[in-house]
């Protein structure tokens, strides 16, 4: 395992070796629910593959990108938001990102205000 990857905490989750309340799991992507909701409904789609952001995405990365964000809608319906959702990709300290392991935000559930 590389050394960036043994401290990241969506690495553990991915091993197991950390509790997460998971909503979908497939060969590529796990989904669940952010510890620190910032909406009713606020998941993380996180890559099981150890890319620390947006920055790090190659073009071998292609096809997980598709699908990662093919999932989106997916899940926002399969969370119950008919009526819209958004979708947060922070990257580097200056963009907000806390954690160093490509992740999207999904959020919905309430009006959210305009952005
Ligand atoms: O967002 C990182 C997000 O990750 C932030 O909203 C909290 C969430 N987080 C951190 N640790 C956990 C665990 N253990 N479970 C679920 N959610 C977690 P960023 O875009 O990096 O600022």
């Amino acid at each position: 395992m590389a050394i960036d990857q043994i401290d990241c905490v969506f690495c553990k989750i991915i091993e197991g070796e950390l509790p997460a309340k998971l909503v979908h799991e497939d060969d590529q992507v796990i989904a669940f629910k952010d510890i620190h909701p910032k909406a009713e409904v606020h998941l993380l789609l996180v890559p099981r593959t150890h890319i620390a952001s947006l920055e790090q995405l190659e073009i071998k990365h292609e096809r997980l990108v598709s699908h990662l964000l093919l999932l989106l809608p997916d899940l926002a319906h399969q969370q119950g938001l008919q009526d819209g959702f958004r979708t947060i990709i922070n990257t580097g300290r200056g963009g907000g990102q806390e954690v160093d392991h490509l992740h999207i935000h999904l959020l919905g559930g309430s009006q959210l205000p305009g952005f």
